[in-house]
């Protein structure tokens, strides 16, 4: 992999690249290597990218991945991570159909927006939150991982290895085309992510593709309406769906969350962003008490 860093095994395989466990020859430190392929591989790192992902260095809180380093060389981009070792999705597998303990539930979401609160202060978005990318270590801290690069490299269709990017946490502005972006989109994620640990690793929207996905929303939510969400047929991908009616007991969907965290989820779970709770209003919520 480099002078430096012994590379050990590979432990993922994300958005921009693959993530190698490795060891730093002189500190015998154990990091994560995520190596980044960009399409214009061969045009090098475009300044702007790197000037991004050098910013995240200074992001620093206990609920989001360190940054350690930053190498840039033959045109290539390597990014030294600190590591943990396992992510949420590969703890809900070794569940094994066992269900997630409810106190585990809140510490693990607590943790998620807390990473999510920090960044959004420091006007940094994610953009792709997904189990995959919250990282668990041995003391069960929770800590968010890749934030920031989707600014730099952008969201693709498609992982570099082909493997197509999730549409089960994006928000159904998102799904609507909304080429701006805020931290309501984070929260949306959230809120999925949410559902889906009170369900042991049971996803809440699992769509196959745009259409399927927003149907699952509305389904459960309601479809919106210019009432509800002014403006939502303006979007540029905006087309009707339904009419569904909202499920009056949402709790029916996350059947072992506490009254107190459905009614927190369905505060995240709003379809028009601009009603959606805050990642810091959300931990003032009395579910945290
Ligand atoms: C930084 C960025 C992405 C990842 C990092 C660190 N660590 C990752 S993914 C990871 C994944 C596992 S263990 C550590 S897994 O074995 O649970 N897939």
């Amino acid at each position: 992999m480099s002078a430096k860093f012994e590379r050990l095994e590979k432990i993922g395989e994300g958005t921009y690249g693959t993530v190698y466990k490795a060891r730093n020859r002189d500190t015998q430190a154990i990091v994560a290597l995520k190596r980044v392929r960009l399409d214009e591989d061969d045009e090098g790192v475009p300044s702007s990218a790197l000037r991004e992902i050098c910013l995240l260095k200074e992001l620093r809180h206990v609920n989001i991945v360190r940054l350690h380093d930053v190498l840039h060389s033959d045109k290539k981009l390597t990014l030294v991570f600190e590591f943990c070792e396992q992510d949420l999705k590969k703890y809900f597998d070794s569940l094994n159909g066992e269900a997630m303990d409810q106190n585990t539930v809140k510490s693990f979401f607590k943790q998620l927006l807390r990473g999510l609160a920090f960044c959004h202060e420091h006007n940094v978005l994610h953009r792709d939150l997904k189990p995959q990318n919250l990282l668990i270590n041995k003391a069960g801290e929770l800590k968010l991982a890749d934030f920031g690069l989707a600014r730099a490299f952008g969201i693709p269709v498609r992982c570099y290895s082909s493997e197509v990017v999730t549409l089960w946490y994006r928000p159904p502005d998102v799904l609507f085309g909304a080429k701006i972006y805020n931290t309501s989109i984070d929260v949306w994620s959230a809120g999925c992510i949410f559902a889906e640990m009170a369900n042991s690793g049971r996803p809440l929207f699992p769509g196959n593709d745009v259409d399927d996905q927003l149907r699952r929303i509305f389904k459960l939510l309601g479809s919106p309406t210019d009432e509800n969400w002014p403006g939502v047929a303006k979007f540029p991908e905006f087309k009707p769906f339904g009419p569904f009616n909202p499920c009056n007991d949402i709790s029916s969907a996350v059947p072992k969350l506490n009254s107190k965290g459905v009614d927190l989820l369905v505060q995240l779970l709003v379809c028009n962003p601009s009603l959606r709770l805050s990642s810091s209003d959300a931990l003032s919520h009395s579910y945290f008490d």
